[in-house]
């Protein structure tokens, strides 16, 4: 919830910054601010490793982190056809490379101590690649669907 209000803050600056003159120009570049912000108010660096196991489409293992869920998407069960093509995206995608989780601060882990996580790619360098979003990217490969939980710190309609 924090950075939600850092992003308001962030916000109330930009247009702040663009009173004195404000015209077509400085509106849109105001919006384009405004986009970068929302992207930038992301936290991918709350940890970060390789992944080590896929358990399902939603849920795999993180060296030196621990098993990680990935937020607000419903992945189908194991078991069943779609479940398997889930799996098989995230071994694709996620099976020996590095991610970055940011992390639901509000809640400790599960039962089963799995995390709840948005998870990021990384970009060649080694940095969080913020467009990388799998758990969005799992959803519009169409092996999963958002379903948002409203109890975590995560909106999915703000993801990049
Ligand atoms: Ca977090």
């Amino acid at each position: 919830m924090v950075y939600h209000g850092r992003c308001i803050r962030n916000w109330a600056i930009a247009f702040k910054a663009n009173d004195a003159n404000l015209n077509p120009m400085a509106l849109r570049m105001a919006l384009l601010a405004m986009a970068l912000i929302s992207c930038a108010c992301a936290s991918p660096d709350e940890a970060s490793g390789i992944v080590l196991r896929v358990v399902d489409g939603g849920t795999f293992d993180v060296q030196g982190f621990g098993l990680v869920t990935l937020a607000d998407i419903d992945v189908p069960q194991m078991g069943t056809i779609e479940g398997v093509h889930a799996r098989e995206y995230a071994l694709e995608n996620l099976l020996g490379v590095q991610v970055f989780l940011d992390i639901d601060n509000g809640r400790g882990k599960r039962p089963d101590g799995a995390t709840t996580c948005i998870a990021y790619l990384a970009n060649s360098n080694g940095t969080p690649n913020l467009s990388k979003n799998f758990n969005r990217m799992i959803v519009g490969a169409g092996f999963a669907r958002v379903r948002d939980d409203p109890g975590n710190e995560f909106d999915p309609a703000k993801w990049c």
